[in-house]
């Protein structure tokens, strides 16, 4: 059941197979009601016949079956949905990581190479792809029909979505979320293409302003540039001496013991906290010291500063 709608990505189609269920449960329970109805409309019309005298025997059998049999069936649908929501909004670890920042009225894509498009999204088949999303601005909404996918992209925090391509093609991309004057001209072309055509265009298909540089170690010139090195070391190592900071190396991914006794992951969120917010989680065994950089970096920025930090592997020793 597509509606015409290319069903582009491995979940859209099992999105599609679970809408379809929904709706053949709906009808069957539709049929049998309004069937029941137009029976008994003319088996008992005004003048007709039919014996009306002995109501028959109520069968708590029956109750019991019916009511028993309905149950299953919804709440066979309800758990297969909730795992299927589940599994949307959980990527694989492998998923490739591109960023995206929403604005009045256009998106920005970085990929962890460096190579930037607007209003458009360039993708390999057949492998897990994560967004990293958020917005300079006003809540947007990044929605896939195609791919059945759709996202609100928040001002101050990340969300992320993660889809997986089947075939190659162009699909439609829009911003679901009224966000002002240009929201209708917010849409985009999302470019599925095989994973040789992908890397060709990773080469050579992007209009480059200056010398290419990946995401991360764009991150790095950030790093020395802002003075995170000054307090966390020329390479996250982390520092002793004067200031006492803790080693960034090998953080992402990791739990982090917080002064409170919480413990949280390192996730994108965290980092991007940590960033602008330091205040607000304070690692446990250091002083509350580092500034917050939040107005000095901008969004764009603030995902490459992330993708070095996270491209820092663990000391062996550690
Ligand atoms: C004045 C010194 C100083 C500067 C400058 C500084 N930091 Fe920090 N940073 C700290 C200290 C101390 C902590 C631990 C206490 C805390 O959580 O606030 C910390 C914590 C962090 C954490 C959390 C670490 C963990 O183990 O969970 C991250 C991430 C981080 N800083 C990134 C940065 C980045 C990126 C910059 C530059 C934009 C920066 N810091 C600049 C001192 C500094
Ligand atoms: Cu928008």
């Amino acid at each position: 059941m597509s509606l015409g709608l290319p069903a582009a990505t491995t979940d859209a189609v099992e999105v599609d197979q679970l809408i379809l269920a929904l709706v053949l449960a709906s009808a069957a329970v539709l049929a049998l009601v309004y069937g029941l109805i137009l029976i008994y409309m003319f088996r008992y019309h005004a003048g007709s016949q039919t014996p009306r005298g002995q109501p028959s025997l109520k069968s708590w059998r029956f109750e019991i079956a019916w009511t028993l049999a309905t149950l299953l069936v919804f709440f066979g649908l309800f758990v297969w949905g909730a795992d299927l929501y589940v599994r949307l909004f959980q990527a694989p670890a492998d998923a490739l990581q591109i960023y995206i920042v929403g604005k009045q009225w256009m998106w920005k894509v970085e990929h962890p190479g460096g190579q930037r498009e607007l209003n458009a999204l360039h993708v390999p088949v057949g492998r897990p792809i994560q967004l990293v999303m958020t917005s300079q601005d006003v809540i947007h909404d990044f929605s896939v029909p195609a791919f059945r996918i759709k996202r609100d992209v928040l001002p101050g925090r990340y969300e992320t979505i993660w889809f997986q391509a089947r075939a190659p093609g162009a699909y439609h991309l829009f911003c679901t979320q009224l966000c002002g004057a240009g929201h209708a001209t917010m849409t985009g072309d999302i470019v599925a293409m095989t994973a040789p055509d992908y890397q060709d265009w990773l080469a050579h298909g992007v209009t480059q302003t200056g010398p290419q540089e990946s995401m991360s170690s764009a991150g790095h010139t950030l790093f020395m540039r802002y003075g995170c090195s000054g307090c966390h070391g020329a390479n996250g190592e982390g520092s002793g001496g004067a200031v006492k900071a803790p080693a960034l190396a090998g953080l992402y991914g990791d739990r982090v013991k917080l002064s409170n006794g919480a413990v949280v992951k390192a996730d994108d969120r965290y980092l991007r906290d940590s960033i602008l917010t330091p205040d607000k989680e304070i690692v446990a065994g250091y002083d509350p010291i580092m500034p917050s950089f939040a107005g000095q970096v901008d969004e764009e920025q603030l995902m490459r500063l992330i993708a070095y930090l996270k491209s820092l592997k663990p000391k062996e020793s550690k």
